[in-house]
């Protein structure tokens, strides 16, 4: 979609500070970090949120670029993954993402 500020990120026409890049996925930091490591898993093709028919093979690839973008932050000690869906949840980029926030110590609240 050309007017999705995501899949112009996954296709590499606006920059980011990419984390994690595969066929399936592209990670990259958030622009607006609520946290000391802030990256966002994205499917590189276009799917609105987590309830728009995504394969289990995107979600099986998003796990997976989960896993390697904690390796790389060094969030040893844990980290919340969060997917907002929908505007009531405050979602604003209608492009899947999940959100990997850590680096601080997240244990006392539940977002
Ligand atoms: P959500 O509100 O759950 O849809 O999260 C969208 C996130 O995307 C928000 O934390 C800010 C981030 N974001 C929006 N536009 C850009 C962008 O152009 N570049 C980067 N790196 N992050 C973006």
């Amino acid at each position: 979609m050309q007017d999705c500020i995501f899949c112009r990120i996954a296709a590499h026409e606006i920059t980011a500070r990419v984390v994690y890049e595969d066929d399936e996925v592209i990670a990259f930091d958030d622009n607006s970090p609520q946290a000391p490591v802030h990256t966002l898993v994205v499917p590189k093709h276009h799917y609105d949120s987590i309830i728009d028919d995504v394969p289990g093979e995107t979600l099986a690839a998003m796990a997976r670029a989960v896993r390697v973008v904690a390796e790389r932050k060094g969030l040893k000690d844990g980290f919340r993954v969060i997917t907002n869906t929908g505007e009531a949840a405050g979602q604003t980029v209608g492009h899947l993402h999940f959100h990997v926030l850590g680096g601080k110590d997240l244990a006392a609240k539940l977002i």
